[in-house]
Formats: structure tokens, C-alpha cells, sequence
């Protein structure tokens, strides 16, 4: 999105960018929403590119997090934070992340708790111990420095949930037998991958790194698929754990499965590709709400001063609200996803 876009197509509150000349890093940091409490979303740091393409994420992925924090219940707004590296993260030193770590803890400090951070692709709880030490607002510190730890282990929890809740409204009971197709085997693919394999699932993965699918065919008796091949591998439920924008309206009009939930951020590449799908009769779990866990993870944990068997109740709670849309989406003959909006958006009493 370029700052005309900003201008002409985000509804958003603030949104605010920086460039570091020493480290060649920009900054973007994108507060969509303040109605419920503070903004709250990770931060992602990766190579973007274009300038444009960085300010498009964080606006479109602080928008997610509104909806997020509203449909889960969680007092807090929705924002986002993209750092556009100049280079692949692992090719970076030591000091030139340090020193970008710095910058960004210093933007945090200027926002004064209007929005606080977490981990996301391409930063990890270390980072928020770093974040936090400078005086950041950030979510998600290692246990070891006194935070609740990655959320990753919830948000595959929630996805698990939505799972089920899914494939009760296409019409199965259990998954024994069931082709489930993963993609993206980071620590929350995989672990929904392990936790349906478990029960019987036969699991069909995919990642770009070789090593995760090696892990995954010899630890979960995984067949494997080329990333290229997903979207037409077919499948009885579709757990997309890895990028967003993977269903367009074209790919929603032949993805051959019968339920898609998963943990990537916004999954649809625009909400009508949804509309394709239920006429498809294919059950969507829409993504704000079946990755809801890792933010009741980390909202309750650090804000509302949950337990970790509170944090799981609430995770549970997933797939009342999915039965919720669903009848939503029934009743009114209308998509998932524009049902789940709507839940959303009474809570936020905005039109959406
Ligand atoms: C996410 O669900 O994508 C991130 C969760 C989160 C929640 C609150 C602050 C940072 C990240």
C-alpha cells in the first residue's frame, strides 16, 4: 500500500514509518484500531520488495489483529510492526540486528504504550527480551527473562480446535483416516500437524525448508508435497500454517478440500475469495479467529494475569465462537468470513 492507498483505502488510525540510514532498514509500525484498548500485534521483519509492500503488510496485518483482539473477547486494539530488512535475517550480523533492534525499541517508546509488540515472522522471544529491556512495549518475553514464552504452542491449540469445530459443520466426526495437507512446518504448522497425527490423520506436508518435511515424513509418517503442488493436492481439510494471500477468488474456485483452517494471517488475498468457497460448500474457519490462540496467549498472560489453564479454557472457547459464525453464516446465507466480521464488528460497533 503506498501512502496514497493509506490515504484512499485504510481505515486505520495512525500508521507511521522510519528509515535508518546505518542500518538501511525501514520501519513501519501500523495502529488500526485504539476502541478496545491499546493497539497490540507482532512484529514482522523480513525483506519486503518495495517500501510500498512493507506499508501494505503492517496496514493489512494491524487491520487482522483488530478483528483478532475483538472476536476473541481480548480488551486491546489492533496494530503491526514491519521492519523491511536489507538483507535476508540470517545473513545479518549480530550488531546490524542488535542495532535495528535498537531503532525499533526506540519507536515503541515514542508510541508510549498506545501499541505493544509480540513475536512474529522473523522475531522470536528473545527479541522481545531485547525490546523490553530498552524500555519497548512488547509482549511474549522468554520465560527465562520473566515473559509467558512463544505463543506458538496456543495458536496451534486454537488452529486444533478449529479443526474440529470445522470439520463437524462439513459433516465428519473425527479425523482418523482424514487427509489433512499442512502447509508451512514452523513451529505452529508442525505442531498441528503432530497433534492431528496423532488421531489418526493421515498427514500431507509441505514446507520450503527440507529438512522440516524430512522431520515431519520420518516423526509423523508425512507424505510429502512440493509447495508448488498444494493448492491442487486434494485433501479433506487444508491447514494453510505458512504465508498470507494463498487463496485468491481463482484458487478458491477449485482448492479441492472440504474445510480450510489454519494459523496463517490473512489466508484470503480478498474477502470475496470467501464468497467462492461456500458456494463451493467448502467450510472456512476464518483465520482471525481459528489463530486467535497465540494472542489470548499473550493478552492474557501479560495483561489480564491468566494462568496458562486459563489461557487453554480460553483457547477452548474458539470453537464456541466458530459455531457461532457458522450458524451466523447459515441463517444469513452469507460466507464465513463475512459472518465472522460481523461478530467482530459488533463488538467494535463499527461498520466493517
Ligand atoms: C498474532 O496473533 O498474529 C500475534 C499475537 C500478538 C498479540 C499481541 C501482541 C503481539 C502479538
Amino acid at each position: 500500500m503506498s501512502i496514497d492507498k493509506v490515504i484512499g483505502e485504510w481505515d486505520g488510525q495512525l500508521s507511521c514509518s522510519r528509515y535508518d540510514e546505518a542500518s538501511g532498514a525501514f520501519f513501519t509500525i501500523a495502529l488500526h484500531s485504539l476502541r478496545l484498548g491499546p493497539a497490540a500485534g507482532g512484529t514482522r521483519a523480513m525483506q519486503y520488495v518495495g517500501h510500498d509492500t512493507a506499508v501494505d503488510d503492517a496496514t493489512r496485518l494491524a487491520g487482522a489483529m483488530t478483528l483478532k483482539m475483538a472476536i476473541a473477547g481480548l480488551p486491546m486494539g489492533g496494530g503491526k510492526s514491519v521492519i523491511a530488512l536489507p538483507a535476508p535475517r540470517h545473513v545479518l550480523t549480530e550488531g546490524q540486528w542488535q542495532r535495528i533492534l535498537e531503532i525499533h525499541a526506540e519507536n515503541l517508546r515514542a508510541l508510549n504504550g498506545s501499541y505493544w509488540t509480540g513475536p512474529d515472522v522473523g522475531t522470536a522471544s528473545v527479541d522481545m527480551d531485547v525490546l523490553h529491556a530498552a524500555g519497548g512495549y512488547a509482549f511474549g518475553r522468554s520465560e527465562e527473562a520473566g515473559g509467558p514464552g512463544s505463543s506458538a504452542p496456543e495458536t496451534a491449540h486454537g488452529v486444533h480446535v478449529a479443526i474440529h469445530a470445522s470439520i463437524r459443520e462439513a459433516g465428519f466426526d473425527d479425523l482418523s483416516g482424514r487427509r489433512v495437507l499442512v502447509q508451512g512446518l514452523g513451529a505452529v504448522g508442525y505442531d498441528v500437524a503432530a497433534r492431528v497425527a496423532a488421531e489418526g490423520a493421515h498427514v500431507i506436508a509441505t514446507d520450503v525448508d527440507p529438512i522440516r518435511c524430512e522431520r515431519a515424513r520420518t516423526e509423523l509418517d508425512a507424505e510429502i508435497v512440493a509447495p508448488r503442488d498444494v493448492l491442487s493436492t486434494p485433501s479433506d481439510v487444508f491447514v494453510p500454517c505458512a504465508t498470507g494471500n494463498v487463496v485468491d477468488d481463482a484458487v478458491a474456485g477449485t482448492l479441492p478440500t472440504q474445510v480450510v483452517a489454519g494459523a496463517a494471517n490473512n489466508l484470503l488475498a480478498r474477502a470475496t475469495a470467501a464468497d467462492a468457497l461456500a458456494r463451493r460448500g467448502v467450510v472456512l474457519a476464518p483465520d482471525f479467529v481459528a489463530n486467535g490462540g497465540g494472542a489470548i496467549h499473550l493478552v492474557g498472560r501479560e495483561v489480564l494475569g491468566w494462568s496458562a489453564d486459563q489461557v487453554a479454557a480460553h483457547v477452548e472457547g474458539i470453537e464456541g465462537t466458530l459455531k457461532e459464525v457458522f450458524d451466523l453464516a447459515r441463517s444469513e446465507r452469507i460466507s464465513t468470513e463475512h459472518a465472522a466480521r460481523r461478530l467482530a464488528s459488533e463488538r467494535l460497533r463499527i461498520h466493517v
